[in-house]
């Protein structure tokens, strides 16, 4: 079976651990938890009718500076690049790492999230946020966490343009 490396990178409390823990345990816990370390999870997804196996990485709350002068990125297939649709600064950080991992290891593919989706009330990005991303050729979803919206899409779609069959 296939196997790839997927990193879900982004700013400090964006929701990367609580996205990740959605995707492979179903479940939400309002309760804070501070990665330490990083934590590895896998899942199967079926992609053009093949199971593929996504390894997913989760890194402790560093910034992506940190993370990226680690040997975090290296050997990854695709990455989810997060940020909290909460907090505009999120989104500049999200372009800055994406800039980073461009320049690391080349035009790896991955999908861009604008987290916390249920929060709308206090929403610092919009809908015209994502469309100029979407005009430079980013794949954009609206994710939450914590109803789970979108978030098997999110992975999924990672995994379809890991294995060249992004729709
Ligand atoms: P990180 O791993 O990117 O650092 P976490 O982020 O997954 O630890 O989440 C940071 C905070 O955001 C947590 O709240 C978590 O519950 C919250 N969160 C994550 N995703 C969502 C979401 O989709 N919707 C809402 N409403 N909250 C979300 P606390 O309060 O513990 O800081
Ligand atoms: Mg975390």
């Amino acid at each position: 079976m296939k196997s790839h490396k997927v990193c879900v990178l982004g700013d400090f409390a964006v929701g990367k651990t609580s996205l990740i823990r959605r995707f492979v345990d179903q479940t939400f816990s309002e309760k804070y938890l501070t990665t330490v370390g990083v934590k590895i999870d896998t899942k199967l997804v079926a992609v053009g009718g093949e199971q593929v196996k996504l390894v997913i990485w989760d890194i402790a709350g560093l910034d992506h500076l940190d993370a990226l002068r680690s040997s975090y990125v290296r050997g990854m297939a695709g990455y989810l690049l997060v940020c909290d649709a909460t907090r505009r600064s999120t989104l500049t950080s999200a372009k800055n790492v994406q800039a980073e991992v461009a320049e690391l290891i080349g035009p790896v593919p991955f999908c861009f999230l604008a987290n916390k989706s249920d929060l709308k009330a206090e929403f610092e990005v919009d809908e015209q946020d994502l469309q100029v991303l979407q005009d430079q050729g980013w794949f954009t979803l609206w994710t939450s966490a914590k109803e789970g919206d979108n978030v098997e899409r999110a992975f999924e779609q990672v995994a379809e343009r890991i294995g060249g069959h992004a729709k």
